[in-house]
């Protein structure tokens, strides 16, 4: 019995720490056990390693006899998707966007971000600046929604489905309006980690400013005095003010709501905290610890499950053959394109080096000047990679997708931050001292082939970072993180997820911080203090004798 008990005990325990519910074990759920449901997945609209991170739980689904659309834009290359073909039924919408002008933009905003600055304080304010028009990204999210919401014929489709849910990536406003007008719930995935500014809203994650730094603002978990002020200045100005612009303008997609008739009394972002559960990616091997939500799922896309990949031949022998070890180079699927000038300073960079570089750009370089030591591919299984011996350096610009895969795999970091969480994910590598921080606006081929000597010789950090990727591999509890996707999602499927959603998501910014609250106590205070001075002054002048103090200043 006692044995029994602490069975039970340690798998609450267990259950606790993966946040996992044990959704077979009762008796009577056999019959939600057998029950297939239908979901809708939509990611095309972001593209990239969104899409493909979200559609993996979704793979998952359908070996276990669900059924899974996904859902893409015509502007999407083929090649993204149609990996999946063996496993899902596609819906493809007719976007305003041509696949050229999709390549285009997204080549334009390599061309902004690369400039750098975009992860500084006021970086936020510069990208929408910059990256408006006709060549912005955001527009495009915005445009491809409205494209859809747009197309009855695809629409029509797609409610005769009848979808249980739908499974969505946050960083476009699109999902919960197409939910709405579904009319079905949905599950938010991010590839972020909990972004203050962002997440705090979106997830009612608690933010307290006196130990979660704000985002961009370069401060650690344990701030000085000084740094607590500015946290909380920024704290607010991103809550308040800075909340509305960028990627958290909501104004165009609440015109949609009211262009389509969807919900248009409840605003984008009172939509967005409908989410019955969120994923963030990442793991506290790396997060500075923090509280989470019921409804908050972290989920960590390690390699340690899809490495299916063989490397070709000339890769496989340039990094069989590097005594002296290789350094890894790839600035993400975000970034399209390179400037020659700018190519051209990382390849005298990497020329400096004693080590081999492998540097991997979908970008084509004509008249790049190489070191005899580097070796540019235009495609590479980077998790594959990463898990060679001789790779001994991960270069990058710091997403939270690449970092987390490079740190599972103990490599060391050097990292240029572009855009988004990547300044904040920069200041943990700084702080747990798996790497360091490079910015790409000021940096020089010495200065950055010196912090990628210094990494790679001092073997603080290697050795910092294999212990952060046993602390990550010890935390894993479920043998693959698209099984935890696809049980939670199953799990919301069978019983909803108003058990998990916290309250706090139906208060508004003033009641969330208590700010009604504490200007009511103010005034109370003030009130009663009003009150007792003017009783006390009342009392004082019935008790002394008239002109009493008259005659008493004369008498001085
Ligand atoms: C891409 O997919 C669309 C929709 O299935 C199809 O019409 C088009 O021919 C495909 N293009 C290529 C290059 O395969
Ligand atoms: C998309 O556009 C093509 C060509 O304009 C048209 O034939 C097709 O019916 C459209 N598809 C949808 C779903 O509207
Ligand atoms: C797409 O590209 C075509 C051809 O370059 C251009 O005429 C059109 O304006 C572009 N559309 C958008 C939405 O950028
Ligand atoms: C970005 O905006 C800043 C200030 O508005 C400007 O100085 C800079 O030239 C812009 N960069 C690009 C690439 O447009
Ligand atoms: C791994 O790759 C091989 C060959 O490409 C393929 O046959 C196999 O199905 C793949 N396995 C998985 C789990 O994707
Ligand atoms: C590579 O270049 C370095 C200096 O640029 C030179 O010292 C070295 O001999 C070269 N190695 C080969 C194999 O050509
Ligand atoms: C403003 C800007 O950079 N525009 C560029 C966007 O991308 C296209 C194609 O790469 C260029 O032709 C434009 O000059």
């Amino acid at each position: 019995m006692a044995s029994r008990l602490s069975t039970v005990l340690m798998f609450a325990l267990v259950a606790q720490l993966s946040v996992l519910p044990a959704l077979t074990s009762s008796k009577g759920s056999n019959a939600l056990d057998s029950k297939k449901y239908k979901f809708l997945y939509f990611a095309s609209i972001l593209g990239g390693s969104h899409y493909v991170v979200m559609c993996r739980s979704g793979r998952a689904l359908v070996q276990q006899g669900h059924r899974v659309v996904s859902l893409v834009g015509s502007s999407n290359s083929n090649r993204s998707w149609q990996r999946d073909a063996d496993v899902f039924s596609f819906v493809v919408f007719n976007s305003t966007y041509t696949k050229q002008n999709r390549t285009d933009v997204m080549d334009n905003v390599s061309k902004v971000i690369l400039q750098g600055h975009h992860s500084d304080f006021f970086g936020p304010f510069l990208n929408s600046a910059n990256l408006s028009g006709r060549l912005s990204a955001m527009d495009m999210w915005l445009q491809e929604c409205d494209d859809l919401l747009g197309d009855s014929i695809t629409m029509e489709r797609l409610r005769k489905e009848k979808f249980d849910m739908l499974v969505t990536d946050d960083t476009a406003a699109c999902g919960p309006l197409l939910a709405q007008a579904l009319d079905i719930p949905f599950v938010h995935n991010s590839v972020f980690f909990a972004i203050p500014s962002k997440h705090g809203h979106w997830t009612g994650l608690p933010i307290e400013p006196s130990y979660i730094p704000a985002r961009s603002t370069g401060f650690t978990n344990k701030m000085t005095f000084p740094q607590r002020v500015k946290n909380v200045l920024a704290h607010y100005f991103y809550g308040v003010v800075l909340f509305r612009l960028g990627m958290c303008n909501f104004d165009g997609y609440d015109k949609l709501k009211v262009k389509y008739n969807i919900k248009p009394e409840m605003s984008t972002l009172e939509s967005y905290k409908q989410a019955l559960l969120y994923f963030l990616h990442g793991s506290f091997a790396f997060e500075f610890a923090r509280p989470m939500q019921p409804n908050t799922i972290l989920v960590l896309h390690h390699p340690g499950v899809h490495s299916n990949q063989t490397l070709e031949d000339d890769v496989a022998q340039f990094l069989d053959t590097a005594p002296s070890g290789v350094v890894m180079f790839s600035m993400g699927s975000f970034v399209t394109m390179m400037e020659l000038e700018q190519a051209q300073m990382f390849a005298d960079a990497f020329a400096m080096l004693p080590h081999r570089v492998l540097w991997q750009s979908g970008a084509d370089f004509a008249g790049l000047r190489l070191g005899n030591n580097t070796m540019v591919a235009k495609w590479l299984p980077l998790t594959h990679v990463m898990e060679h011996p001789n790779v001994r350096l991960y270069v990058c610009q710091g997403a939270g997708l690449a970092l987390n895969e490079a740190l599972w795999a103990g490599l060391p970091i050097v990292g240029l931050p572009l855009m988004e969480d990547q300044m904040d994910n920069l200041v943990r590598v700084e702080a747990k001292g798996v790497g360091l921080k490079v910015d790409i606006a000021t940096m020089t081929p010495r200065t950055l082939s010196q912090s990628i000597g210094r990494v790679m010789t001092d073997p603080k950090f290697s050795e910092n970072a294999r212990r952060i990727s046993d602390i990550m591999r010890d935390l894993e509890t479920s043998a693959s993180p698209v099984d935890t996707m696809a049980r939670w999602i199953l799990h919301l499927a069978r019983f909803g997820g108003d058990h998990l959603r916290p309250a706090v998501q139906d208060l508004n910014f003033v009641q969330r911080n208590l700010l009604d609250v504490y200007l009511f106590l103010v005034v109370a205070l003030a009130l009663v203090t009003w009150i007792n001075v003017t009783v006390f002054c009342f009392c004082l002048r019935c008790m002394c004798p008239k002109g009493w103090n008259k005659n008493h200043l004369k008498k001085e």
